[in-house]
């Protein structure tokens, strides 16, 4: 008997820690070895985590960001990561890869891009929930100044055709917003893919440190179950620079249950079988959006931005 399901063989390519003087070389020789490994276990698509290419640098206080344009891509690929497009090409096996890209007009933006397999950019998804503080904070152990470092993108959240079939991004804070993965529930979204960057001691209120590790897992398996679609989460985790980050990548099916988890905390390669057609499971029934959403109640979505508490 045939199997008509369409399958898609996915691997999550955690990293560990990446030291500040690491060179863009040692980087992407890591990056290659963990797709050397996915090719020869038979992987199609593997997701790198968000910033894979440097330390996580808005942890450090700059007066002027221009300064720091080493930490930045101006082309993709370029000179350092062309190795990593070839090998890829070679190999015959997709990746998505996240990075800083500063543009030709001098725009900075934390962005992931999805390659296929025949080494084309097929997407290009810039980080819209950009956390963090844009001035310096001395009172916290180290500083989260994306919002110095990065622009909030504008583009929203497309959904491309892409290895078989719907594919979304998102990176790290946006996992935590239900909008982001219903926006691209609404397109049909059938794997959404993730990159992270997640410090374990959050300054604001270390009450939640010690629900780092639930918190990532809650707000995914949610965003999985409830649009009937794969997550792939994958972790920049480990102690870089002196900061501890939650690592714990995982992929989800649109069951919301993680079907593969990491279990170190360093560049680790977990793998797992999509069966994209599970999706309809959820999409054509409990989440069957045209029978059952009520938009027309939902308009505090798109209209308000902060809490309005009535009298
Ligand atoms: N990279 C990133 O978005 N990290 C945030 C940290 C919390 S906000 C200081 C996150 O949501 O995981």
């Amino acid at each position: 008997m045939s199997d008509s399901r369409r399958m898609l063989r996915i691997g999550a390519a955690q990293l560990g820690p990446i030291a500040k003087d690491e060179s863009r070389k040692e980087v992407v020789e890591r990056l290659v070895a963990l797709l050397t490994d996915a090719a020869s276990k038979g992987v199609e698509l593997v997701v790198f985590p968000e910033l894979a290419l440097t330390t996580f640098f808005p942890r450090w206080y700059t007066e002027d960001v221009s300064g720091h344009d080493e930490y930045y891509e101006r082309s993709m690929p370029g000179p350092e990561t062309q190795h990593l497009f070839d090998e890829a090409k070679r190999l015959g096996i997709g990746f998505a890869l996240g990075y800083a890209e500063l543009t030709p007009d001098g725009d900075r933006y934390n962005t992931t891009i999805l390659v296929e397999r025949d080494g084309s950019i097929v997407a290009r998804y810039r980080k819209v929930h950009i956390p963090g503080h844009s001035e310096d904070e001395p009172w916290r152990l180290f500083q989260h100044l994306e919002r110095r470092y990065f622009q909030e993108s504008d583009e929203g959240f497309p959904t491309w055709k892409a290895f078989g079939g719907i594919v979304g991004m998102a990176t790290c804070n946006d996992r935590r917003w239900p909008e982001t993965y219903r926006e691209m529930g609404l397109q049909g979204v059938e794997m959404i893919l993730i990159g992270y960057n997640t410090p374990i001691h959050y300054a604001p209120d270390p009450g939640q440190n010690a629900l780092q590790g639930f918190h990532n897992h809650l707000c995914m398996q949610a965003g999985a179950y409830q649009n009937g679609t794969w997550v792939v989460g994958v972790a920049k985790g480990g102690t870089e620079e002196g900061v501890e980050s939650l690592a714990q990548s995982a992929i989800i099916a649109p069951s919301g249950q993680i079907v593969a988890l990491a279990v170190t905390t360093g560049d680790e390669l977990i793998v797992a079988d999509a069966n994209l057609d599970w999706c309809k499971q959820y999409k054509d029934t409990l989440f069957n959006f045209d029978t059952y959403r009520r938009p027309e109640l939902y308009q505090r979505i798109t209209n308000q931005k902060g809490v309005i508490i009535n009298d």
